[in-house]
């Protein structure tokens, strides 16, 4: 029998031996979601602490809960573990490793090196490989097609090649993994007929495209997407600001129409693991085309310079009360890079912190999910505790997360200046509210015998 009939038949009669490599937002999931269709998954992960957590049947994503581990860890279903030996016994690998960006922003692609090198020692079992970490295209052809075929083993005869994009929304309650619709492309019609009959065990909704390739673009698009809208908004922020118009209030308006438009709404800058990055692989992998894109160069300085303009505008605030960023007490509320998660990466709050801290000022941050981070210099910043009585000491809040846990209207009573960077505080009356997105009246000047 060949290995293609072969595996056909362990995916159909679920005997097939699955593993999952890289157990982050996107790794835990989806091995959660493949043992609980009934296969028996390998979690394969280099960080022993995240192992150890999974083999006492607790979880460390949000999206996961314990309840979702413990009893397929202890079934024997889900085996964490961080010895890449397994992969001998397996006839399917997802991987779902970081695909990060390097210090001079290019595409990062070590870890599905790492990756790729391990595989190449268990490829004679002719697994079907499916790439999930967000790239450039080409990134499953150059990086494991080509590797495994130098070593003498056919595509679509000894092993199988795919790429099915990750959609996770961290935090997003309504679409998870199994209900979210997944792109897969193939390196081969044997390959996509695998990677398909396998994912629909355990998504509702495969969308095969004709290659990797497409596969893998699809899912820049989907990001870029985003990206140059968020610039777009946050430009449109700016323009109404010198405008004397209400940003927020503009968006409202165009959101009542029901067709052809999309609200995206401004920031202090962007954050996650996949906005700020994904568009950036994208750039890199056109100018070996000899194609520049400007919409995304745009839109990454446009996002880039949001956290700066946010102390600009807190510094001209503070200005009204004749006071210099130097010296002032400054809270931040928030520091995840979006509502209601604890995940800091890349959040754009972090830069806010350091261009205040430069600027001389004293910055303390609140953040009830995200309770701490590392600061520049690498040293640990943590949360301050929810005692608002000691809040009336700082000269200005400014909001960067609109957490659901705020209590915006108690926030609002302190009569502390705010300067709200996600219109969180519409509706509710605050004595000394700043809004991005919205102008700040001018200020004359008094002679200092009658400053205030
Ligand atoms: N943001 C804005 N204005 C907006 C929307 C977002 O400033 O109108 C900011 C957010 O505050 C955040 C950043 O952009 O800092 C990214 O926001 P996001 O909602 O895209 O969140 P991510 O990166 O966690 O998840 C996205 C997914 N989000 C949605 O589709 C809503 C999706 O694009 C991908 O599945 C995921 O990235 C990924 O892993 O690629």
């Amino acid at each position: 029998m060949d290995r293609f009939t072969a595996l056909q038949q362990k995916i159909e009669n679920k005997t097939a031996k699955v593993g999952v490599i890289g157990l982050g937002y996107v790794g835990l999931p989806l091995a959660v979601e493949i043992a609980r269709h009934g296969f028996t998954v390998f979690g394969i992960d280099l960080d022993l602490k995240k192992i150890e957590t999974l083999q006492r049947g607790e979880s460390y994503i949000g999206d996961v809960p314990n309840e979702s581990v413990r009893p397929l860890v202890e079934e024997g279903r889900f085996i964490p573990t961080a010895d890449y030996r397994v992969l001998k016994e397996l006839d399917a690998i997802s991987i779902c490793v970081p695909t990060p960006l390097s210090e001079n922003q290019d595409p990062d692609t070590s870890y599905i090196s790492r990756v790729v090198d391990q595989i190449k020692h268990y490829v004679q079992n002719g697994p079907l490989i499916t790439l999930e970490s967000t790239t450039y295209p080409g990134t499953t052809e150059e990086l494991i097609q080509w590797e495994l075929e130098k070593m003498g083993y056919r595509v679509g005869v000894d092993f199988f090649l795919c790429f099915s994009p990750e959609r996770v929304d961290p935090g997003n309650n309504r679409f998870q993994t199994t209900n979210t619709p997944k792109v897969i492309g193939g390196t081969t019609e044997k390959c996509l007929e695998l990677g398909v009959k396998l994912y629909s065990n355990f998504i509702e909704n495969i969308v095969p495209v004709s290659s990797t390739k497409v596969a893998e673009m699809s899912k820049l698009l989907e990001n870029t997407f985003r990206s140059v809208n968020i610039a777009f908004i946050n430009e449109m922020a700016l323009m109404c600001e010198r405008m004397g118009i209400d940003v927020w209030e503009v968006i409202k308006a165009s959101s009542t129409k029901p067709f052809g438009f999309m609200p995206f709404y401004p920031g202090p800058g962007i954050g996650g693991h996949c906005i700020p990055l994904d568009p950036m692989y994208l750039s890199w992998k056109a100018k070996g085309y000899r194609f520049f894109s400007k919409f995304i160069d745009l839109a990454q300085s446009i996002n880039n310079g949001m956290p700066d303009y946010v102390v600009y505008k807190a510094s001209v605030i503070l200005n009204r009360y004749a006071k210099s960023l130097r010296n002032s007490r400054v809270l931040l509320l928030g520091m995840a890079y979006k509502p209601d998660i604890d995940d800091v990466r890349e959040s754009p709050g972090l830069q806010v912190y350091e261009l205040f801290k430069d600027a001389g000022a004293f910055v303390d941050y609140y953040d009830p999910h995200a309770v701490t981070f590392k600061d520049k210099h690498g040293q640990e910043v943590k949360s301050v505790e929810y005692d608002i009585r000691e809040w009336k000491k700082y000269d200005i809040m400014v909001l960067i997360t609109n957490h659901s846990a705020f209590n915006y209207r108690e926030l609002a009573d302190l009569g502390v200046a705010i300067l709200d960077t996600r219109n969180a505080f519409d509706g509710i009356h605050v004595p000394h509210l700043y809004k991005l997105g919205t102008s700040i009246a001018p200020v004359e000047a008094k002679e200092p015998s009658m400053a205030i």
